[in-house]
């Protein structure tokens, strides 16, 4: 076995050029071959739709165990304890996801979906009355996850300003200790301690996902050290992913004004629309897996306990997989994208994001004819997230 062949680079993908436009960075790495040594973090990176697929798919050979940012839990003690679900592996990882797969599963969702309209038609009908442009991250992609889903899982008013920054720092701390970790850091025990309180079961209101975890820790599904664990999971991933895939497909739409029109035309499409902008604008880009012994990858090899950088946006975006990637485009079938990653992690969220964009499309469909953008746009810079900061929007 030789790795004579692995190309290697030097660049940072974590740094403030890479995480403003990431295409030309993702487009050198496919190039370069299936596996890359970068350097400068002394990881391996996967770009190419074929060998990012089948890493996620061998959770044997590619551990998530050890965290599934740069840090190593093997050598390097964890910011918090680790998730039962995203930071886990068979056989631990079992029963958590078992339990959280039951509570998040679309017939069980099927309740909230009357409510979530109202709320949705609620929002449009205040932000239209108030004019015909505004910011569309605040107004809309974060305005919306933030009425509905902190009251699904059931916890309390008060602290709720938490949830952004806690999932901006937690998505952080999935890179490299750069200046976004850094300018967050001091916040983190404050934050980290607000989301553990509010996971206690006297916290949770009676009938949310929340309250559902606990029902099955006392059914014996999982033990009670480990609901409060499961509820964190949620409260981790299910705001800020949300957030910005709304405001991807938001500026999608923005920018595609004949697939709005379509859209219009034929409501149903917006589940397709969703995935289709999740594939485009990977809101997830990446995420990390460790080595559990030395594995082949084409012609290179991965000594064990190295970190694997996984570029789930290169691969929603690798013209060996997808024809004509860089195009939004609600004529393709998006399914089997991996912007919610793919094999036993992936993500068990999805139905609760899909469920929130349709509503959401569905308000704004039957209200507004044109959506354009309306001034500059600017990016949010994170580790782990392709985010927003601003989208000014005209509605017509
Ligand atoms: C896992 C993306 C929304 C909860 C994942 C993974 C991705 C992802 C890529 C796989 C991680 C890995 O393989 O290591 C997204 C995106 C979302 C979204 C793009 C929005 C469009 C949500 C929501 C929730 C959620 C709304 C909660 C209700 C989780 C959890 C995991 C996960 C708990 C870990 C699952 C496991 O390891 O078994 N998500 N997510 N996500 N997601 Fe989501
Ligand atoms: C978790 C977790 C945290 C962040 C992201 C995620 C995308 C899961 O705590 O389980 O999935």
């Amino acid at each position: 076995m030789t790795a004579t062949l692995l190309p290697t680079s030097d660049a940072d993908p974590f740094g403030p050029e890479v995480l403003e436009d990431p295409l030309p960075f993702h487009a050198d790495l496919r190039d370069a071959g299936p596996v890359v040594h970068l350097s400068r973090y002394d990881v391996y990176a996967m770009g190419r739709y074929e060998h990012v697929h089948a890493a996620l798919r061998d959770w044997q050979g590619f551990q998530s165990g050890a965290g599934v940012g740069l840090s190593n839990f093997r050598t390097e003690p964890p910011w918090r304890p680790p998730s039962l679900l995203l930071e886990s592996d068979p056989p631990r990882h079992d029963a958590p996801r078992r339990v959280l797969a039951g509570i998040l599963a679309p017939r069980e969702l099927r309740r909230l979906r009357e409510r979530w309209s109202a709320v949705a038609d609620e929002l449009v009908d205040a932000l239209l009355a108030a004019g015909d442009e505004f910011d569309a991250v605040p107004k809309l992609a974060e305005a919306f996850p933030l009425r509905v889903f902190p009251d699904a899982v059931g916890i309390p008013d008060e602290g709720r300003e938490n949830l952004l920054p806690y999932g901006d720092f937690l998505f952080n701390a999935f890179g490299p200790h750069n200046d976004l970790v850094a300018a967050a850091a001091h916040r983190a025990p404050e934050l980290g301690a607000w989301v553990n309180a509010q996971c206690a079961r006297d916290v949770l209101a009676p009938d949310g996902f929340g309250a559902r975890i606990w029902a099955a820790a006392d059914r014996g599904e999982i033990t009670a050290e480990q609901a409060p664990l499961v509820v964190r999971s949620l409260l981790s991933a299910g705001v800020d992913t949300t957030v910005q895939a709304l405001a991807t497909v938001l500026h999608a739409f923005a920018t595609h004004p004949e697939h709005w029109r379509r859209l219009r035309a034929e409501p149903q499409l917006a589940r397709v629309a969703f995935d289709e902008a999740i594939r485009w604008g990977s809101p997830v880009q990446t995420f990390f897996r460790t080595a559990t012994t030395d594995v082949r990858v084409g012609d290179a090899v991965i000594p064990d306990g190295k970190k694997i950088l996984m570029f789930l946006a290169s691969a929603n975006h690798d013209p060996r997989r997808w024809t004509d990637p860089e195009a939004f485009d609600l004529s393709r079938d998006p399914s089997g994208h991996l912007g919610f990653g793919f094999g036993i992690h992936q993500c068990v969220g999805q139905h609760v994001a899909r469920l929130e964009a349709e509503c959401l499309l569905d308000a704004l469909a039957r209200r507004v004819a044109t959506i354009e953008i309306a001034g500059p746009t600017r990016r949010h810079h994170n580790n782990t997230m392709r985010a927003w900061g601003s989208l000014p929007m005209r509605v017509g």
